[in-house]
């Protein structure tokens, strides 16, 4: 294992910047760069020590630092480690790096320090991308729901799972024993009775999994109705902001416009979009396929009209298109009086005076149920994927037992669902896949 170096927080002008060194090496190679009044082997460990970063080469002064020691298993990597803190700003930081690879350290690559910190058993994989998730945190409740899982909770759940299938896998070696005499074996019916549990225990955290994924990548809410309806006045309405241009022409919005709001911790990507109808022109043309194609991957529709005026043909073909879909009907420019008699679930509101706006956030909060934040687990599809995977062996496993299939059988179904929650908390997960995932880390984490 070689020893890595890099610089820990963002570039920028700020007070002080770290540079951080973990390997089997990182002391000796701290001691060639580093001059204070001890010499960093003999710092006791979890101390911190103040001197001078010098240029091993030259000798020339780079920055004035303070070291904190780690030493191995002690350490966020499990390894020897070094926290340089620098002045603040980009040379200081930068010096530093350079003096250490000159020293023999390698720049590591992103999110290796985390990877190593995996190998050495001080996380799971889970864990893991949960440390990045706080680090992308758009709310606080991100950050709760992200904590949580780095703290363990999604992990021992999964392992809980893992032993009580390892339960079953024995209980089926035993009746394996028994086969020749033919007998009904009374360990059938409580291993029916843990798969049964356990395939609830995993439907329950898979259910909850579009809301673990709105958390972390936002909630979709796209924005949708024939022209001239109010659809950019409701967009700047929710974005408490003047962002799309709003006109009493019809076909004003061309491109797609999004923006970000927060609702009860959820965060939430609002688009605009340009009103459907037989295009006009080239561009407008464009914009209206923009806007069906953004409308797809949308987890909540505002179908918009103009209550205004009455329901027309248009408003039914585009409603005839979305309705399929977790939609609200607005029932848009109450203030001019309502004048349609259909939707009598339609929210009628003003995006111009805004009357019946708290009315519109009512709703879009019940569809994210932040009461029940706390029981969101899944936020990614790779956990979901394979507890999705995990969950079709249990099945099989309940209905061989169910159909009186070989033990053999059953526990090939067994083993498989091991493995795939193994996978998931990163015990036999192949490179390219931890390859994948920590490259979305940043360089010095
Ligand atoms: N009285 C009243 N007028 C509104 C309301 N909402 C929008 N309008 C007006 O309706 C016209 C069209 O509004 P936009 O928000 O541009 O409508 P749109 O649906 O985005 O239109 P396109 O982008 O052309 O598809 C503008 O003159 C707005 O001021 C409302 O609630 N009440
Ligand atoms: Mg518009």
């Amino acid at each position: 294992m070689d020893t890595i170096a890099a610089i820990a927080t963002p570039p920028g002008r700020g007070a002080i910047s770290m540079v951080r060194v973990s390997g089997p090496h990182a002391l000796q190679i701290g001691e060639r760069v580093f001059k204070g009044r001890k010499r960093i082997r003999d710092f006791p460990p979890g101390t911190f020590h103040h001197g001078f970063i010098l240029d091993p080469d030259t000798g020339r002064k780079l920055d004035e630092v303070v070291v904190l020691v780690y030493h191995a298993p002690h350490s966020f990597t499990g390894e020897d480690m070094l926290e340089i803190t620098t002045h603040g700003g980009l040379i200081p930081a930068r010096r530093v790096l350079r003096a250490l690879i000159k020293a023999g350290a390698r720049m590591a690559e992103p999110g290796e320090f985390t990877r190593r910190a995996m190998l050495n058993g001080k996380m799971d994989l889970i864990q893991a991308e949960s440390l990045l998730d706080l680090i992308d945190a758009k709310t606080e409740a991100c950050a709760d729901v992200a904590l949580k899982n780095l703290t363990g909770e999604l992990s021992e759940r999964i392992k809980k799972i893992r032993e009580k299938l390892l339960e079953v896998s024995m209980e089926l070696e035993l009746s394996l024993d028994f086969t020749d005499q033919d007998l009904i074996f009374p360990s059938h019916e409580k291993i029916k009775k843990t798969l049964e549990e356990l395939s609830q225990e995993i439907k329950e955290m898979i259910e909850r999994w579009n809301r673990g994924r709105m958390l972390m990548e936002g909630m979709r809410i796209v924005i949708t109705g024939k022209p001239n309806v109010g659809k950019s006045t409701l967009f700047n309405a929710l974005l408490s902001e003047e962002k799309a241009i709003v006109t009493e022409e019809p076909g004003t919005t061309r491109d797609v416009l999004e923006g970000w709001i927060e609702i009860e911790g959820f965060p939430v990507k609002v688009f605009d979009t340009a009103g459907l109808r037989p295009a006009e022109g080239k561009v407008e043309k464009i914009g209206i396929e923009r806007a069906k194609r953004v409308l797809e991957s949308a987890d909540l529709v505002l179908f918009v009209v103009d209550g205004s005026q009455e329901l027309s043909q248009e408003d039914m073909e585009i409603y005839e298109e979305i309705k399929e879909k977790q939609h609200l009907i607005i029932i848009n420019k109450c203030d001019l009086g309502c004048r349609i008699k259909e939707f009598p679930g339609g929210l009628r509101i003003s995006a111009l005076t805004h009357e019946g706006m708290e009315r519109l956030h009512e709703e879009i909060k019940k569809l994210l149920n932040p009461e029940e934040l706390g029981d969101i687990l899944i936020t990614h599809e790779r956990h979901y994927n394979a507890l999705r995977t995990a969950l079709q062996y249990i099945e099989e496993a309940e209905k061989g037992v169910e159909e009186g299939r070989g033990e053999e059988l059953i526990a090939e179904d067994v083993k498989f669902a091991r493995e795939t929650l193994s996978s998931l908390v990163g015990e036999i997960t192949s490179e390219e896949i931890l390859d994948e995932i920590f490259s979305n880390f940043c360089i010095g984490k």
